[in-house]
């Protein structure tokens, strides 16, 4: 253990790992990091090793613990919260990046951070800007997702999952992430500037870049969070994103298997 970060339950994978380290599961903020982890890969050939968590959620827990076998309560879950982890990242949430090329080892916690870290090493910018004002626009969106549209579809999903219904909650969550979906919808649509975009940022039809990574990793379980097909004809453009990203090599594995917890 060379890392005062580290304790004695620590799990070896995260204590042992060298180079990049990535710990996170496979929800849509997990995705986020994996998804870019895997761009940088077909890239670059970008290397890192990852420890799969199993994170519940407060409403899950609620909701199926009348559900699981006896023995279920007392398997290594909520990992987040145990100290080994807070002591990386105080917030107790999933994912982070451990960079183990750093002496000592550097720790990131949230997505965009994480997003905007790992963008050095894509060296050719790909999926960044040279462009100081177009590097503003990735980072206008970024930020938009992050704090404006991640929150509300999160809080959607929480309160319908949750065992005590609150009608006002789900109301007010479900209208709030419908309306950003929305403001995705005009950025791409071009309505108000006269030119449509294949993505968020970036001149002309715009460029893939890890903003477009932040937000769809979310907008894309549309349907899990209760919005139905008539719902969505409202945002043809949006729709058009989401498919278009969907055919990323790296994103299918970024989402894929071998994020899944068997
Ligand atoms: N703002 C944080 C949010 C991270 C987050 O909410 N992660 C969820 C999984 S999607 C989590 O760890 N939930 C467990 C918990 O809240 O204890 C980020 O962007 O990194």
């Amino acid at each position: 253990m060379n890392f005062q970060r580290y304790d004695d339950k620590t799990p070896t994978g995260v204590k042992n790992a060298t180079g990049l380290h990535l710990v996170t599961e496979n929800t849509p903020n997990g995705q986020k990091v994996q998804i870019f982890l895997e761009e940088l890969a077909d890239a670059y050939g970008m290397e890192w090793t990852t420890t799969l968590m199993f994170v519940k959620h407060a409403a899950q827990l609620a909701e199926l613990l009348p559900l699981m076998p006896s023995s279920f309560s007392d398997t290594s879950t909520n990992e987040q919260k145990k100290d080994w982890f807070i002591n990386l990242n105080p917030n107790g949430r999933i994912p982070i990046i451990i960079d183990n090329t750093q002496s000592p080892s550097f720790v990131v916690m949230e997505t965009s951070a994480e997003l905007l870290y790992l963008l050095k090493f894509d060296k050719d910018h790909l999926m960044g800007f040279k462009d100081e004002f177009e590097q503003s626009e990735m980072l206008q969106w970024l930020f938009f997702w992050h704090g404006g549209g991640a929150p509300y579809q999160g809080n959607l999903g929480f309160f319908r999952r949750a065992q005590e219904q609150s009608s006002f909650a789900i109301s007010r969550f479900r209208k709030e992430t419908y309306r950003v979906f929305g403001v995705l919808e005009l950025q791409l649509s071009g309505k108000y500037t006269g030119q449509p975009k294949d993505f968020l940022a970036g001149k002309g039809k715009g460029k893939y870049t890890v903003a477009d990574i932040g937000a769809w990793a979310w907008v894309k379980n549309w349907p899990g969070s209760g919005y139905t097909d008539e719902e969505m004809k409202d945002f043809p453009h949006l729709l058009n994103w989401i498919e278009r990203i969907s055919e990323r090599p790296a994103v299918q594995r970024g989402i894929g298997e071998k994020y899944r917890r068997s």
